[in-house]
């Protein structure tokens, strides 16, 4: 680990002070009691392999093929996702009901893999309860040279309308190595009480009271902790408890960043009513 990253405009160190691996769980014959415990003391699984390698690319190159061509660099093939280093001038703002993330979340296909049964399956065991799948299913895409990237929060800020019996499970559409703008967790951050935590940093968005912050180094600091990575691959997940901080780094590579997070939660708690419609960036949610 050498250099520095950089999420939204805030630098950050990449050597072992600040970063520690994001541990795979092995998940083969493993008991669902088992699963359950790593959960709770980590406050996420990471699922190596997890869905089929083939089905996730094949939704990226689904995504892919709703953009103009100058996306891409020349020669390389457009389901692959190699920016071009250009962003085509007219295109919408992403996720705007006429940028291709739009309609793509609300194809048949993507629900479908959104509703896989292995999905469901998993966040069975880990909420010990049938589940439903929150709808709204937000459909991320960074690129180099923008300087965009999440800050650091935890979920519960945004789904506080409703239970907090639910997982979310993020999923790289995609090889996503860290400099792809991977995303990152603070380490056993599931146990962190955020509300004294939050009034002692810095933001960059006075008027959102969600996000904890866009400076990851000064979060850290504050709390002692590491930054976990992972350089992901295409049919990784990673399931992450609603109370676990994480961010990403920007995207400083040709590949593009394109991921999803799902939810599901308990079937019998109540959903928060802002996640029961198809996702749209203009949601304001
Ligand atoms: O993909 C990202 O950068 C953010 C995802 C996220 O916040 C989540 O999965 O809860």
């Amino acid at each position: 680990m050498t250099g520095t990253l950089t999420s939204n405009s805030a630098k950050i160190p990449f050597n072992d002070r600040y970063f520690g691996d994001l541990r795979a769980t092995p998940w083969t014959n493993r008991s669902p009691e088992s699963l359950r415990q790593a959960f709770r003391d980590q406050g996420y699984l990471f699922l190596k392999r997890y869905l089929d390698r083939g089905e996730v690319l094949d939704q990226r190159s689904k995504y892919f093929a709703g953009f103009p061509s100058s996306l891409f660099k020349p020669g390389t093939r457009q389901e692959d996702g190699i920016f071009s280093g250009a962003f085509p001038t007219d295109l919408p703002p992403h996720g705007a009901s006429d940028h291709p993330a739009h309609p793509f979340v609300r194809t048949r296909e993507f629900e479908r893999f959104v509703d896989s049964e292995r999905l469901q399956f998993l966040s069975q065991i880990l909420l010990e309860h049938s589940v439903t799948r929150l709808r709204r299913t937000p459909l991320r895409h960074f690129v180099r040279g923008r300087s965009v990237a999440s800050r650091a929060h935890i979920d519960f800020s945004y789904l506080d309308c409703g239970t907090s019996e639910l997982v979310t499970i993020w999923i790289p559409i995609g090889d996503c190595p860290l400099r792809a703008g991977g995303l990152i967790y603070l380490e056993d951050s599931q146990q962190i009480e955020f509300a004294s935590v939050r009034t002692a940093l810095s933001s960059d968005r006075a008027h959102d009271h969600r996000p904890l912050t866009h400076e990851l180094q000064e979060l850290a600091d504050l709390t002692g902790r590491r930054w976990l990575w992972a350089d992901f691959e295409a049919g990784d997940i990673v399931v992450h408890s609603p109370f676990m901080a994480h961010a990403s780094v920007n995207s400083e590579t040709d590949l593009m960043r394109v991921s999803t997070d799902v939810r599901y939660a308990r079937s019998d708690a109540p959903v928060d009513p802002r996640w029961r419609s198809d996702w749209s960036a203009t949601d304001g949610f």
